[in-house]
């Protein structure tokens, strides 16, 4: 085991970093809830005096995070090889910022993360293995937890104002494969066809010997 790891109970290939701050991905289809349940543990975090913070991917807030948008908008010609590699820059932009703030003691809880790179681009066609192997210079998440919810649930859940990825539910299928293969590895995964409040009282108690 590496130095300063310790292994946690009931999650198998995961360790916490002892004395510093954790890293917890929320991943899942949109609408599985995934920037609610975020919202819900990091106020949870801080009513218990940790130091918490929520993040998001795509931050569209960055220079790249800007272009990203303008090519969900479709104003943007780049296949999904392109994609990828503007989300996984994307989170480069801020890896410095988590890896402080890992340090300082905080508790990052972040609504999508790496595997999104994997789940997505794979769903298109991109080798997982390559899309894991240039990001594994980034802060590896502690702690991943897929919302589970089936393509027509989030159709259903988002009936108007869809963008491409989220008409087409062939490919919400695959992503959905892709999520629940790499949470076969590990991840904590949550029923999110329920609701809010069951879902987060799963989502806490999955972390709460950590926090
Ligand atoms: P948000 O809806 O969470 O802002 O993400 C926009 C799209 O980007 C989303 N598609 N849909 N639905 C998922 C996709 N995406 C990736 O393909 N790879 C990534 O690494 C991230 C963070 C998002």
């Amino acid at each position: 085991m590496t130095p300063g790891l310790e292994t946690l109970p009931g999650l198998e290939n995961t360790t916490r970093p002892t004395g510093d701050g954790l890293l917890i991905a929320f991943e899942g289809l949109d609408q599985s809830g995934k920037q609610t349940q975020a919202a819900l543990l990091r106020d949870r975090l801080t009513a218990k005096g940790r130091a918490s913070r929520l993040l998001s991917f795509p931050d569209y807030a960055t220079v790249i995070g800007a272009e990203i948008g303008r090519a969900l908008r479709g104003e943007r010609p780049y296949g999904p090889d392109v994609m990828q590699l503007l989300y996984v820059a994307n989170r480069y932009e801020r890896k410095q910022e988590i890896v402080d703030a890992k340090k300082a003691g905080t508790i990052l809880v972040c609504d999508r993360y790496l595997a999104s790179s994997v789940a997505y681009g794979e769903a298109q066609g991109l080798d997982a293995a390559w899309l894991l192997q240039i990001q594994k210079y980034l802060p590896q998440p502690d702690v991943t937890i897929l919302l589970d919810i089936p393509p027509d649930v989030s159709a259903r859940r988002k009936s108007t104002d869809r963008d491409k990825y989220e008409r087409d539910l062939a490919l919400l299928g695959r992503v959905r494969e892709s999520y629940v293969r790499q949470a076969a590895g590990g991840w904590v995964r949550i029923d999110a066809d329920r609701n809010r409040d069951a879902v987060a009282a799963e989502v806490y108690a999955a972390v709460a010997d950590w926090v």
